[in-house]
């Protein structure tokens, strides 16, 4: 039987060249029947990660009026998803467009920085504001970057352990989301995973993955979205970590046996197809 798409406000970049922000969200969502609008804070020529001078055009003044218009002409979304905010501007209009939609799902991706480092935008003003933005949030996906960012930690460059991984996903819990999934952890006992937390049900959840010794700008853009389609479209959130963690092994993995230049991105286009697949993946454990 066939239903309407699930519809998802998406509010992020639009970066031409680098395979990040909406350039991939729209469509690896899309793939998976989830109509994605999306809501461009800022275009620019690629990503800020090592690629040039990036040639950016500055959106911030676009959201308000297009929330209004949408809001005009009665258009409802199941969900907002928010990402790379480049403004604390842009972070207030972020929360208008999750207080116009009170009964959609909010998912915020408080991108702010990787590898331990925040990203240049990533401002003091600009943190406590995500603070706000993760408040009001029912899924939030930071890497562990992000994560140390959120708490006012210092970044941890050794393995978690299990123990160190749940008290992580629940003191973020603890700001406001009731979904909390961490990407991309090193784990004392030597592997790497995909880490969430259910805070109603006070579940831990763990997925692994390879480890593959070069990092893609946009995969957490990428994990995020797949994750949020899935869910969306009735996954359960292990089973969602698990088809978001599957699909960004094939894209890393694909990309990283051609040899490709990193900071051009996974190449989405080949595992696409991956995406159509309704298989249950299920290769999640308790954490
Ligand atoms: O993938 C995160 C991201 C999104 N948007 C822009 C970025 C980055 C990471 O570098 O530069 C513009």
């Amino acid at each position: 039987m066939y239903t309407t798409p699930k519809r998802v406000a998406a509010i992020h970049d639009l970066s031409g060249f680098g395979r990040c922000s909406l350039s991939v969200i729209l469509p690896a969502m899309s793939a998976m029947g989830v109509q994605v609008c999306p809501v461009p804070t800022a275009i620019l020529s690629t990503h800020t990660g090592g690629l040039g001078e990036v040639v950016l055009r500055d959106l911030t003044d676009y959201i308000l009026p297009c929330l209004e218009h949408y809001k005009k002409i009665g258009v409802d979304f199941d969900c907002v998803y928010s990402g790379f905010l480049g403004s604390v501007e842009q972070v207030d209009h972020c929360l208008d467009f999750f207080h116009s939609y009170p009964e959609a799902l909010a998912v915020v991706d408080p991108v702010m920085g990787d590898h331990g480092k925040p990203y240049k935008t990533c401002s003091e003003d600009i943190r406590r504001r995500m603070i706000e933005l993760v408040s009001i949030a029912d899924i939030i996906t930071p890497n562990l970057t992000e994560a140390a960012i959120l708490l006012g930690e210092e970044y941890r460059r050794t393995p978690l352990t299990r123990g160190e991984a749940k008290s992580l996903l629940a003191r973020l819990s603890e700001r406001g989301p009731n979904f909390v999934v961490i990407t991309g952890a090193a784990l004392a006992e030597g592997v790497m995973a995909n880490l969430g937390y259910d805070r109603q049900r006070n579940y831990y959840w763990c997925v692994q993955c390879d480890y593959v010794p070069v990092s893609y700008p946009g995969t957490g853009d990428l994990f995020a979205a797949v994750l949020t389609a899935s869910f969306l479209t009735g996954d359960s959130l292990p089973i969602a970590m698990s088809r978001a963690t599957r699909f960004l092994e094939i894209a890393i993995k694909t990309t990283f046996s051609y040899g490709t230049d990193p900071r051009f991105g996974v190449m989405l286009e080949s595992a696409i197809p991956y995406l159509t697949e309704h298989d249950v993946q299920q290769n999640y454990s308790l954490l």
